[in-house]
Order: structure tokens, then sequence, then C-alpha cells
């Protein structure tokens, strides 16, 4: 095969210039607490889960603070039976990622487990989603901050509540309030596994 750099249209990126479009990457001088949604519905899901998290962990400028159980849930929004039950975990980081490279970093991820996006709700080998960062507000479609839906889904709430007993969902009040008020129908935790916080 011939070496990429003999083709004169294809230029290799020199090393100091990924170098130098990494660290403009990481622009924050304070870290920042985020809160991402993990949920896994095809494949082999602990496995997966744990892929996530340890990927997420080897990202430049993020640190997984907090996993929290596994919980088996079923499928939220489509046809009953209609889809394999999923797994779902919550995890806490603190990054000097900004919430737009965070995200890219979550589809990244996703991407790195071959999800394909066919239908929206679809089953999914990995779905990452950013719940909070910081305190941040936006009605942003390619990033609404808090997620627009984690306030009516016990799969998100109750792993929450697990790595943040206090936790409050911006605007929405306690995250234990609306895990009260919602129920835990469908979402049962997973005591036989267990996701392993990266060393
Ligand atoms: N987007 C906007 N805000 C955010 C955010 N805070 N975090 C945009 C992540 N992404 C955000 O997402 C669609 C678009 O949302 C992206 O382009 C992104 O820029 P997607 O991951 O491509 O598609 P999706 O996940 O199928 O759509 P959506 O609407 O995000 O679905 P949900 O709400 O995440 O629901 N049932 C159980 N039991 N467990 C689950 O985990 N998950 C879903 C997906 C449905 N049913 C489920 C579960
Ligand atoms: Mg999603």
């Amino acid at each position: 095969m011939k070496p990429q750099h003999s083709d004169p249209t294809v230029q290799p990126v020199p090393a100091a210039v990924t170098a130098a479009v990494d660290a403009a990457d990481i622009t924050l001088s304070n870290p920042k607490w985020a809160v991402l949604a993990l949920g896994a519905n095809l494949g082999n899901r602990l496995e997966t889960l744990q892929g996530a998290v340890d990927a997420l962990e080897d990202t430049p400028g993020l640190r997984v603070k907090a996993v929290s159980r596994v919980y088996e849930t079923e499928p939220w929004g489509v046809e009953p039976g209609s889809q394999p039950s999923y797994f779902n975990a919550v995890i806490l980081v603190k990054t000097t990622l900004p919430p737009s490279s965070l995200l890219e970093r979550a589809h990244a991820v996703e991407e790195a487990f071959h999800r394909v996006r066919e239908e929206r709700w679809g089953a999914r080998t990995i779905d990452v989603d950013i719940v909070t960062y910081a305190d941040v507000v936006s009605d942003d479609p390619e990033l609404t901050l808090p997620h627009p839906r984690a306030h009516q889904r016990a799969f998100v709430l109750a792993p929450w509540q697990d790595v943040d007993p206090e936790a409050q969902l911006p605007g929405l009040g306690a995250v234990a309030e609306l895990l009260a008020a919602l129920g835990q129908d469908g979402v049962t935790p997973r005591t036989d596994l267990e996701l392993r916080l990266p060393e």
C-alpha cells in the first residue's frame, strides 16, 4: 500500500497543529461538574457501558468522579415489547471541556461503539446524554441543558440519585422529589452487576 503522504493532495496534519487544536479545546481554567446519562440496549450492554465510562475517562480534560449502579429498564417512548430492555447508568464527571466539546466527545464515544442512528428513540448500542453541565441553561436544540426530558425519566433520576442524593435539576427541583413523584416502575437496580470507577 502506498504511504498516505505520497499523494500530494493529502497532507499529513503536523503534530504541532494537532497539539494546538487539542489545547484550544480545553479552554476553561476551572473544572466544571457535569452529569452524564448512559443507556445501552443492544449487544453486551454492561461491557459497552463500562467501555463508554473508560473512553470518557481517557478524554484529556475530563475525569470520571462517580458511577451509579446499573439499572435494567423498560424502553421508554416505544411500543412495549418492541425493543430489548436497557441498561442505564449515570456518571459524574469533572471537566475543563466547554459544553460543546463535551457533547462532541459524547458523540465520538457513541461512534466508537458503532452506534447507528436510524430512528428517534431507536435501539442503540450506547447513548451518552448530557443531563446537566454546571448550572448552564440552554434551549439550543444541538445541546439543550438541562436535558429536556431528564425530569420525566426514572431511568435517569434513579441512578443520578445514587451518585448525588442532594442533586437538583436546575429550574425543576430536587431529583429525589422528582423521582418520588414519578415512581420507579420498570427501573430496577441490577445489584448483581457493577460498573468500575476508572482509577
Ligand atoms: N441534544 C440536545 N441536547 C442534548 C443533550 N443534553 N445531551 C441533541 C445529548 N444530546 C443532546 O440525540 C439527538 C440530538 O439531540 C443530538 O444531535 C444532540 O445534538 P441522539 O442521541 O442522536 O438521538 P436519540 O438519543 O435517539 O434522541 P433523543 O431525543 O436524545 O432521545 P433521548 O431523549 O435520549 O431518548 N428508554 C430507556 N429505558 N432507557 C434509555 O436510555 N433512551 C431513549 C433515548 C429512549 N428510551 C429509553 C432510553
Ligand atoms: Mg441521546
